[in-house]
Formats: C-alpha cells, sequence, structure tokens
C-alpha cells in the first residue's frame, strides 16, 4: 500500500530550481511552448469575445495552462483526456478545430464532438463526474489488454464530492491505469480550499485510496510534465493509478459570471499574475537561448490566426434547429411539449 513519505507536501518545481528535465530536447520544449501560447491565446480571446458577446457564459482558465499543457505532452495520442468545464479547450493540443471548441461556448449542437475522433471525452460541467467515466474507460483498457491510460482533469472543490471518491476507488481497487490529475486552484467558485477538507493538503488523499501521490507547483510547467510522466509510466507498467495535486492560485472570476472581488485575496492574485506560468517558461526558455522576441512573435500569431478562423468559422455556421434540444430527450415527449412547443 502507498504511504507518503516525509516531504511530499513540498511542491516538486524544475523551472524555480533551474533544472532540465530528462529526454526533452529543444523540439519539445518549444513545442510545449506552442501550447501554452495556444491556451493563453484561446483564453484571452475567448473573454474577449464573451464581453462582445459572441460566447456565453466562459469559464476562465488563465494560468492555468500549464497545467493543462505539461500534463497532455506527457501523454501518448491513445490516452484518453476528460476534461472539466476549466479544460474546455483541452481539445486544441489534439488537433481538434478551435470553432469546436467555441461552439460549445455558444451553446451550439456543432460543438459536441466524437469523443473517438481525439480521444478527448465530452466536457463535464456537473463536478466530479467526469471521474468514474475515466476511470471506467482505464479499467476497460486493462481488461483488453490495450496499450494506453486515461487523465482526468478536476479541481480542489471536486475531491469533496462522491464521484471523485467513487472512481479513485474503483481505479486503485481495479489497479486501472489512470492518472487522476487535481488541480488544486484554491477555491470553488468562492470556497476557500480550508472550507472545502480538514486535510493538510490534498495530496494526501491519495494514501486513502493506496495510491502514490506527487504534488506539484501547477505553474511550472515542467514539473507538471515530469509529475505526469512519472504517473503514466507507472500506469502503462501496470502500477495503477496516481494522484498529482497541483498547487496554484486562480488569478482570474471563476468564470464570466462571477466577480470574485466579495471574497478573493487580491494581493496573492497580484503575486500570481507576476508569477504567472506563461511568463515563468519562457523566461526559462530565453534563458538556455531557445526564444527569442522573432521566435515569440511568430508562435503568438499563429495561435491568434487560429482564433480567428475558429470565431469566423462559428459565427458563419447556420443557427441550430431549437427543436433538437428535446431530440434525444424523449422517447414520448409529455403533452405540454408536444402541444406547446413541438405542437
Ligand atoms: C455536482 C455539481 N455541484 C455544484 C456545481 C456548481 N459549481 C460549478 S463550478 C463549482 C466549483 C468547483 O470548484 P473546483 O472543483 O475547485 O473547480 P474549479 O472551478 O476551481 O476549476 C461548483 C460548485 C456543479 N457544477 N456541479
Ligand atoms: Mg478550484
Amino acid at each position: 500500500m502507498a504511504r507518503l513519505a516525509e516531504g511530499e507536501h513540498e511542491l516538486r518545481r524544475v523551472i524555480d530550481e533551474g533544472r532540465d528535465v530528462d529526454g526533452l530536447g529543444e523540439r519539445e520544449l518549444l513545442e510545449l511552448y506552442r501550447s501554452l501560447i495556444l491556451l493563453r491565446t484561446y483564453d484571452e480571446r475567448s473573454l474577449v469575445y464573451h464581453r462582445q458577446g459572441r460566447i456565453g457564459t466562459y469559464a476562465i482558465f488563465w494560468n492555468h495552462e500549464a497545467m493543462q499543457a505539461g500534463a497532455v505532452h506527457a501523454l501518448e495520442e491513445q490516452d484518453w483526456i476528460f476534461p472539466s468545464y476549466r479544460e474546455s479547450a483541452i481539445g486544441l493540443l489534439r488537433g481538434m478545430p478551435a470553432a469546436t471548441v467555441l461552439h460549445w461556448w455558444r451553446g451550439h449542437p456543432a460543438g459536441w464532438w466524437n469523443p473517438a475522433d481525439y480521444n478527448v471525452a465530452s466536457i463535464c460541467v456537473p463536478i466530479a463526474t467526469q471521474v468514474p467515466h475515466a476511470a471506467g474507460l482505464a479499467w476497460g483498457k486493462k481488461l483488453r489488454g490495450e496499450d494506453g491510460c486515461a487523465l482526468v482533469f478536476f479541481g480542489d472543490g471536486a475531491t469533496s464530492e462522491g464521484a471523485f471518491h467513487e472512481g479513485a476507488n474503483l481505479a486503485a481497487v481495479m489497479q486501472a491505469p489512470l492518472v487522476l490529475f487535481c488541480n488544486n486552484n484554491q477555491w470553488a467558485i468562492s470556497t476557500p480550499l480550508s472550507a472545502q477538507t480538514r486535510a493538510e493538503a490534498l495530496v494526501d488523499k491519495a494514501a486513502g485510496y493506496g495510491m502514490p501521490g506527487i504534488r506539484v507547483d501547477g505553474g511550472d510547467v515542467l514539473a507538471v510534465f515530469e509529475a505526469t510522466r512519472e504517473a503514466v509510466e507507472r500506469a502503462r507498467a501496470g502500477g495503477g493509478p496516481t494522484f498529482i495535486e497541483a498547487v496554484t492560485y486562480r488569478a482570474a472570476p471563476h468564470a464570466t459570471a462571477d466577480d470574485p472581488r466579495a471574497y478573493i485575496d487580491f494581493d496573492r492574485v497580484e503575486e500570481e499574475k507576476r508569477n504567472e506560468c506563461v511568463g515563468r517558461y519562457e523566461r526559462w526558455l530565453r534563458d538556455r537561448g531557445l526564444l527569442d522576441d522573432l521566435l515569440e512573435t511568430e508562435i503568438r500569431n499563429e495561435a491568434l490566426e487560429v482564433m480567428r478562423r475558429g470565431i469566423a468559422q462559428a459565427e458563419a455556421e447556420p443557427e441550430p434547429d431549437p427543436e433538437l434540444v428535446f431530440d434525444n430527450a424523449y422517447v414520448l415527449p409529455p403533452p405540454n411539449l408536444r402541444e406547446g412547443w413541438l405542437g
């Protein structure tokens, strides 16, 4: 059974320790940077599109990009990703068009993709429900003798949900090849972590399920990559699930519908903004001579172009038929619907 060794509450870091990660050459390091910039650009543009009334309520993931890109880069194509609303654009890292994700936030049916096309499951808004889905898929892979694993993203608040417990326990008992990736941004909308749990650290929960836990700096894309790679290697080798707690601090509102002035610690937000994850990695790359102004501008422009095309494509899509809402909802529509809306 897994035990926590002393010192495991300490955050694993790479960038701040000035070290390198084995097995990452220039090409991989720049790919990781491209992914960070794509996600950052997606997020920043989405906030603008929301303000312009072009997408609906949007869950901002500014400064969560290192967790998302770092974790996904540790996976292979055959591995599955189970996102929450916070990782809504994760499909972009698997070649999904930006228009598809924008459709989703526009409430358009074209925003629902076939998960098997990208090995990216549907975005889950009900908290933690994706955890048992991912545990089931991972266990299924094991039963079929298939290569690969699943990685599920969820928040600190999700660890208080029954679905989290059921998924984590099932994965551990079945030794399913699953990575449980907790984005601990220390808030569940306005509920702070201190009101969420009495555990000293969320990583402590791993021991209760008999699985190893890793605690990592969520703003350090290289540390996240390294930690996830370790978990993925264990899963592939038949070692079962791993719980990763990636620690950060939510520097933006929960979503466009939230005003955090009523509850957030603004000094802490400012500190987080100064040390945000994209800039941290840029400085690391520049120190090593891998990034200069020219390359940065080129990569940022590419990402902006993806977004320009994406929103143009999303807005060119014809309005959906409103009756589609009911298409797969009822075998027999109730009388008020038949006579009123559908009549
Ligand atoms: C089952 C369920 N209960 C409540 C909600 C309302 N809700 C939406 S987001 C959220 C906070 C979740 O916080 P956390 O798990 O930390 O994820 P984060 O938003 O910080 O990424 C809640 C309670 C929901 N979507 N689903
Ligand atoms: Mg949270």
